[in-house]
């Protein structure tokens, strides 16, 4: 495909083409751990992904390799910038704002690609994990290491992981803090897919393509029930917007509207009470 760029970042890069937008942390040097203004970037680029109507998938990559050949999808929060209570930014502000990036990634209506090479390590874990599809290259390294470093992710980091991988395993991974090699992960049901890392972008252009062909409102429905399943209230709110988007698409829930603008009783007697 032919990516367009669409903004220039300083940590990240931002393409389109297709109907695909390409989402690529580039921090080699630091096996793309993210700092703050990373993740600014990162969610501002998804936020602009989920609006554009012409966008249905988007993948989110890491670059690389560094110049020691080495490959990282996203090796968690940038240790040398952590504060006392949080990652600390140009501003000297203590934030976890990649919580916001874990719910917007999560939440947002269009299907969320994860192209793994080499460290897929801490927060970066996380980040593959709630992402709705993991393509790994056969080089792909994953695990956790909060208890090692002094941190850890008790949200969809522990959760969402135990949903998908088990407890015993899930408690594993983060009570061990091991890395485990593609193969490990595609066997506890961590990756979808494991292609040669010369193949891992055309794989992922290829899954986003057959994406593509699907209807968008089956599959905004669909990943709102499947987090609808694990998220709560907050899960139930993301599958009832879409309830009520469909309604405002019938004539039923437009009459309502038209009756309100026009100061006169709505008239429903015409819509079915379906068994
Ligand atoms: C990823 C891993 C296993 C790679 O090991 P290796 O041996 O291939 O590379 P190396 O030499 O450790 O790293 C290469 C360069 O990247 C930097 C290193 O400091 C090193 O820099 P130089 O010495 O060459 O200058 N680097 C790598 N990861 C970094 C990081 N996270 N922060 C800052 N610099 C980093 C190995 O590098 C590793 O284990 N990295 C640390 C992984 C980690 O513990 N991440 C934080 C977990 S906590 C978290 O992410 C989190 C959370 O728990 C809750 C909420 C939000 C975030």
């Amino acid at each position: 495909v032919d990516w367009q760029p669409v903004k220039t970042y300083e940590d990240i890069f931002y393409h389109k083409a297709n109907g695909i937008a390409k989402i690529t942390i580039n921090r080699p040097h630091k096996r793309n751990a993210f700092r703050p203004k990373t993740v600014f970037e990162l969610y501002e680029a998804f936020c602009d992904a989920r609006e554009d109507t012409s966008i249905g998938v988007v993948l989110l990559t890491g670059a690389g390799p560094h110049t020691d050949g080495k490959y990282a999808f996203c090796a968690g929060g940038d240790q040398s910038v952590r504060g006392k209570a949080g990652y600390v930014g140009d501003d000297g502000i203590p934030r976890l704002n990649v919580l916001d990036l874990q719910r917007l990634i999560r939440s947002m209506p269009k299907v969320v690609i994860a192209l793994v090479a080499g460290y897929a390590i801490g927060g970066g874990h996380v980040l593959h994990l709630i992402c709705d599809l993991t393509i790994a290259a056969d080089n792909a390294i994953f695990g956790q290491t909060g208890p090692k470093v002094g941190s850890f992710d008790g949200g969809f980091g522990a959760s969402y992981l135990a949903r998908i991988v088990g407890q015993k395993k899930a408690r594993e991974i983060w009570f061990l803090c091991r890395q485990y090699d593609a193969q490990q992960a595609m066997d506890m049901g961590l990756v979808n897919h494991i292609v040669p890392i010369n193949q891992l972008e055309a794989e992922g252009i290829q899954w986003a393509q057959e994406v593509l062909q699907k209807s968008p409102t089956a599959i905004r429905c669909l990943k709102s029930a499947f987090n609808a399943d694990c998220d709560g209230q907050a899960g139930l709110q993301e599958l009832a917007g879409n309830a009520t988007l469909l309604y405002y698409l019938t004539e039923e829930g437009a009459e309502g509207k038209q009756a309100f603008l026009e100061k006169r009783p709505p008239d429903f007697s015409q819509y079915p009470w379906l068994p």
